[in-house]
């Protein structure tokens, strides 16, 4: 159930999709050319935003980019940051379109990750203001702050400059759900991948990786999977350390991680470094099940499946074995990195997203079910805590959000497209960016969408036409809401 990280390592961004939801993303460290800025500024935000009687507050970071800004009136575009640590502005397509708008770029660290915790400790009890609720309160705060910093800056007040909020994946429900709440606070909204409707079984999202990959990945996948489940019964050890993973106790803890490694190929628009080995593998009668005999590791070249998770997912893309650990969930400490803990509580509260297998057909083993998810929630922040998926869907409406100057944009790969928004209104627009490898984000990121290519650069998406057409109504929309509200002096709808 994780969303997806990623994580910036000088220059590769490395990208951890965690079993249970959308996506995160972890900005880790900082280059140059993969982040318009990474110097951190600081305000003071209100803890508890539906308090009358507790007034504390908590330093939130946040950045600024205004290389583009044509001051003083130009807009302002909010890229808003979602479950992970936020090192920094990163360089995707909102370049381009601050260039093109003369925008100044801001963007504020969501509340309790990275370095915006009100608290040290990360117990169950102090986690109780960590919700989307309380972060739009933040981001509406926060941009009547900025504004009016800015207005001290040049000297004049009351007067508004256009605003943008822009987000990717659960930043992405954020942005729609900030332009729904605060419709008077921006002009308009970018929602990528949005995942506006909160989904207690998930079942879509399985049966999407079985789409992206195609009939004969797909069945490559479930003959692995199968084959792992045997040994695991057998020799649960041997199979864990052929993929490094043996700290991994609990045995539905290795199979979600094995799981989210294969979402995370067609998730970030990487699916041939997974199919391509496994399915040549096939047709050249390896034996799947040998390419798992751990003592067999070292005689065989094509053991493609331990190959990618260990080489690509655990390597490459730098996921830890820990963010699957429950025993690693279960810490309180704020040091280090503490977005899994974070974004499971947020799962286990809100949204839920449980990824469970479907009853036929599945690309993951029957073990990860609903009872996983519970006992998952219960065993790291204690009992009584489960998803109320209801009152989230009737806080923001799912599906049916009433909100307008909203655009939505899916890649056709993504799993988490299924949570989004299904249908189209002139008021707000929905595209689905159809190709091989377009999947998360992919109208911001380009392909692939992890590692990032600076400005979000599309030519190496198997359609970049498909993906330009999209960013084109982007441009249209975000223009015609933008002068819409700068005809009537305010952001009002
Ligand atoms: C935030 O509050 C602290 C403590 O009251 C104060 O020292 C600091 O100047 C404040 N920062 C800002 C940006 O207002
Ligand atoms: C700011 O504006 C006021 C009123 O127009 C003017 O009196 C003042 O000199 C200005 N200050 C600066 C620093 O420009
Ligand atoms: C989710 O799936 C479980 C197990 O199949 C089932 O018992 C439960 O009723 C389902 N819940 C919802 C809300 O669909
Ligand atoms: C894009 O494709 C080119 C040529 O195939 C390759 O050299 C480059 O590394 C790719 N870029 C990314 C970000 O994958
Ligand atoms: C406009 C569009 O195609 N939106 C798609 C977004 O994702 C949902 C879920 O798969 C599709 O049903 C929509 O068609």
């Amino acid at each position: 159930m994780r969303l997806v990280l990623i994580l910036t390592t000088l220059s590769l961004l490395c990208l951890a999709s965690n079993g249970a939801i959308p996506s995160r993303l972890l900005q880790r460290i900082s280059h140059s050319s993969n982040f318009l800025t990474t110097e951190e500024l600081w305000f003071n935000q209100t803890v508890d935003h539906f308090s009358p009687l507790d007034h504390s507050k908590f330093p939130q970071r946040y950045y600024e980019f205004t290389d583009y800004f044509r001051l003083p009136d130009g807009p302002i575009f909010l890229k808003i940051c979602g479950e992970a640590s936020c090192d920094g502005i990163p360089n995707d397509y909102i370049s381009v379109l601050a260039k093109k708008f003369g925008a100044a770029v801001v963007s504020l660290e969501h509340r309790y990750y990275g370095k915006s915790s009100p608290f040290r400790s990360l117990r169950t009890e102090n986690l109780k203001y960590l919700s989307s609720k309380q972060a739009l309160f933040d981001l509406a705060v926060f941009r009547q702050y900025y504004q009016e910093s800015l207005n001290v800056k040049v000297n004049r007040s009351n007067v508004e400059n256009p605003w943008f909020v822009f987000g990717v994946s659960y930043a992405g429900a954020l942005s729609a759900w900030f332009r729904l709440k605060f419709p008077h606070l921006t002009c308009g909204s970018l929602a990528s991948s949005a995942v506006v409707l909160a989904i207690y079984n998930f079942t879509e999202f399985d049966r999407q990786i079985g789409e992206s990959a195609g009939a004969e990945c797909k069945a490559v996948l479930q003959e692995v999977n199968g084959l792992v489940e045997q040994r695991l019964a057998s020799d649960g050890n041997a199979v864990k350390s052929l993929f490094g993973a043996a700290s991994l106790k609990i045995d539905a803890d290795f199979l979600y991680l094995l799981a989210d490694a294969a979402v995370t190929a067609f998730q970030y628009g990487n699916p041939d470094m997974l199919c391509s080995p496994l399915v040549q593998a096939k047709k050249d009668g390896e034996d799947l099940v040998l390419l798992l005999v751990p003592e067999s590791w070292y005689l065989y070249r094509n053991n493609a499946y331990a190959t990618y998770v260990k080489e690509y997912y655990l390597g490459t893309f730098g996921v830890s074995i820990e963010t699957y650990n429950q025993q690693h969930l279960k810490r309180t400490n704020s040091a280090g990195d503490t977005s899994d803990r974070l974004w499971w509580f947020q799962v286990c509260t809100e949204v839920a997203f449980f990824q469970v297998a479907p009853s036929k057909d599945s690309m993951r083993p029957s073990e990860i079910n609903t009872k996983y998810h519970l006992d998952l929630c219960k065993n790291v922040f204690g009992d009584g805590i489960y998803p109320d998926v209801d009152a989230t869907n009737i806080y923001y409406g799912g599906t049916k959000i009433a909100g307008s100057k909203i655009i939505f944009t899916n890649g056709s790969q993504d799993p988490w497209r299924h949570a989004s928004k299904l249908t189209s209104t002139p008021d707000m627009p929905s595209f689905l960016i159809s190709c091989h490898n377009c999947g998360h984000g992919t109208d911001l990121r380009g392909c692939p969408q992890s590692p990032l290519s600076p400005e979000g650069d599309a030519k190496n998406c198997s359609s970049p036409d498909a993906v330009h057409k999209v960013r084109q109504q982007i441009i249209e929309h975000i223009d015609l809401w933008l002068s819409q509200c700068q005809a009537t002096g305010r952001s009002y709808m």
